[in-house]
């Protein structure tokens, strides 16, 4: 199925969920790196994240395979066509990996778009991709997705009826939108299950994980310029997200300077308006 197919199935049910997009090895190699970091880490708090559920941030500083699912080329597509047209880019939100214990009970049913208090319904924030590194099913845990919970109509709906889980294989993609309604399953195994999320939101918001403390520049340095871009060494025009007024990238070159001029970043229709307002003044 094509890029286009799946936005249209995104869009239509609030989910999808695309079989075989990484190879086996990129999970295996990641599930590895992250086997330490999983040991190391105390058990979360809070009803939310979960009591019996470990998760940790910055997870592209933590495994060399979290920049190939971050950029995995037809997730970025299908996030660039649902969010790309309400900002001027589109930004990491999060790389967050969860490991969900025995015991642990069922997630609140909830949206990720309510991190934000804008109003919501006219457009989407956020695309969330969950990368199982276990098998998901009903008894470990699966996510729990609920169909046509999105966007105007579904937030409009009395209740988020019933879920749909998403079994599937690790090397899939479980992709949600910032409205739809999911959440967690209980694991009701005597194994964890571990998956990384990944989302992406419009470039104008807040991100949900702090990206210049999670990746400063010294090691935003050894990323790609689009992987340095998606986590914030880029401004989004109008001049948001500027260092000294100018593209925080900057701040990622051998030598940074002291002193530096201040530099309009603007879209090409603002870039336009103020050209002509300009000569308007010449002419005055
Ligand atoms: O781990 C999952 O299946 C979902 C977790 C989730 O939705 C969240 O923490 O926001
Ligand atoms: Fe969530």
């Amino acid at each position: 199925m094509s890029v286009e197919t799946w936005t249209a199935e995104l869009l239509e049910r609030g989910y999808c969920i695309i079989p075989r997009l990484v190879p086996d090895a990129t999970i295996a190699g990641l599930a590895g790196d992250l086997d330490p970091i999983f040991a190391a880490t105390p058990l979360s708090q809070g009803h939310f994240y979960g009591f019996k559920t470990k998760r940790f941030g910055r997870l592209l500083r933590r495994s060399s395979h979290v920049a190939a699912l971050v950029m995995q080329p037809d997730i970025l597509a299908i996030a660039n066509a649902i969010l790309g047209p309400a900002c001027d880019r589109i930004q990491l939100n999060v790389a967050q990996a969860i490991e969900i214990h025995p015991g642990e009970v069922r997630q609140f049913p909830h949206r990720d778009h309510d991190m934000w208090a804008g109003d919501k319904g006219a457009r989407e924030y956020l695309i969330n991709v969950i990368w199982p590194l276990d098998p998901f099913t009903q008894a470990n845990g699966a996510t729990q997705l609920y169909p046509y919970s999105h966007g105007a109509a579904g937030l409009a709906r009395q209740g988020v009826g019933e879920p749909v889980v998403a079994e599937c294989e690790p090397g899939s993609a479980i992709c949600f939108l910032g409205s739809t309604a999911h959440g967690a399953g209980a694991n009701r195994t005597d194994r964890p299950r571990r998956a990384v999320v990944i989302g992406y939101s419009l470039g104008w918001l807040k991100p949900y994980e702090n990206l210049w403390l999670s990746y400063p520049p010294e090691v935003a340095r050894g990323f790609s310029s689009e992987l340095a871009a998606l986590a914030g060494y880029v401004q989004h025009r109008p001049n948001l997200g500027n260092y000294e007024g100018q593209c925080p990238s900057i701040l990622l070159g051998d030598t940074v300077p002291d002193h530096v001029a201040a530099v309009d970043a603007m879209r090409p229709d603002q870039a336009e308006m103020l050209a002509e307002f300009a000569d308007l003044q010449k002419r005055e």
